[in-house]
């Protein structure tokens, strides 16, 4: 069984706590070890945003502000690989053919964002068809896909079980809405309903609920079966 997490910036690091991203690890490494081939993505949380706010505050473009989040997921990224023993690949992969390779020899990877005008939400898409993965787990600061947004609207509902085309219809429009945060992103949805990938979008504040979700299809979060 393969399985990709995506474990957004501000789940592993809101701030630098060598427990959160010890914790988040320790989850990777139990999947590895009850036989899971085991890739993660991870996000640029805050961090990422602080230095694109700066940034365009100081006149970057769109890309080279994409640019520096790619870097700050990247250092996250090492982050967590700090974190892992000696079944990590210790390099972050730059593209889905280094991941895809370090999974097929039985590694764990990790990566970061790749390229300029997409989140890792898509990332995280695109490798887990790229590898074949049985499913993908979205791991967020929001419990699961709501019909709006939670942190906004206190009658917003959350789905617990989703079409991937009924993703994609739910997130279209929050994506268009400047500054809301979808749970997952338009692109990654349509990837996700391309690809009939099997995904779950859970509260990954506590690394905990990747683990129940993986090992006995247990969590509070969104299913997305096709
Ligand atoms: N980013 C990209 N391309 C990627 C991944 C990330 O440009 O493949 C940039 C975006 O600006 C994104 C930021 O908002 O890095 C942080 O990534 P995320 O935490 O939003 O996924």
């Amino acid at each position: 069984m393969r399985v990709v997490v995506s474990i957004g910036g501000s789940v592993l690091a809101p701030n630098l706590d060598a427990r959160r991203v010890e914790d988040h690890a320790a989850v990777v490494e139990t999947l590895a070890e009850a036989g899971y081939d085991i890739a993660a993505v991870v996000g640029g949380g805050g961090v990422a945003r602080d230095y694109i706010g700066t940034a365009r505050d100081l006149g970057a473009n769109e890309v080279q502000l994409d640019q520096i989040g790619i870097d700050v997921t990247r250092i996250n990224a090492r982050l967590l690989i700090a974190a892992l023993g000696s079944r990590v690949d210790p390099k972050v992969a730059r593209d889905y053919e280094d991941a895809g390779d370090a999974v097929r020899r039985g590694d764990i990877s990790i990566m970061g964002g790749i390229m300029p005008g997409q989140t890792t939400d898509a990332v995280a898409a695109a490798l887990a068809e790229y590898v074949d993965a049985d499913l993908l787990v979205y791991a967020t600061s929001v419990d699961g896909v709501y019909d709006a947004d939670p942190s906004s609207q206190d009658e917003a509902q959350k789905y617990t079980q989703l079409l991937p085309t009924e993703l994609v219809d739910v997130v279209a429009p929050m994506s268009r809405d400047a500054g809301a945060s979808a749970p997952v992103d338009l692109l990654a949805a349509k990837l996700i309903q391309r690809a009939g990938m099997r995904t779950i979008v859970l509260d990954g504040a506590d690394p905990q609920h990747i683990e129940s979700a993986v090992l006995d299809g247990e969590h509070n979060g969104t299913d997305i079966i096709p």
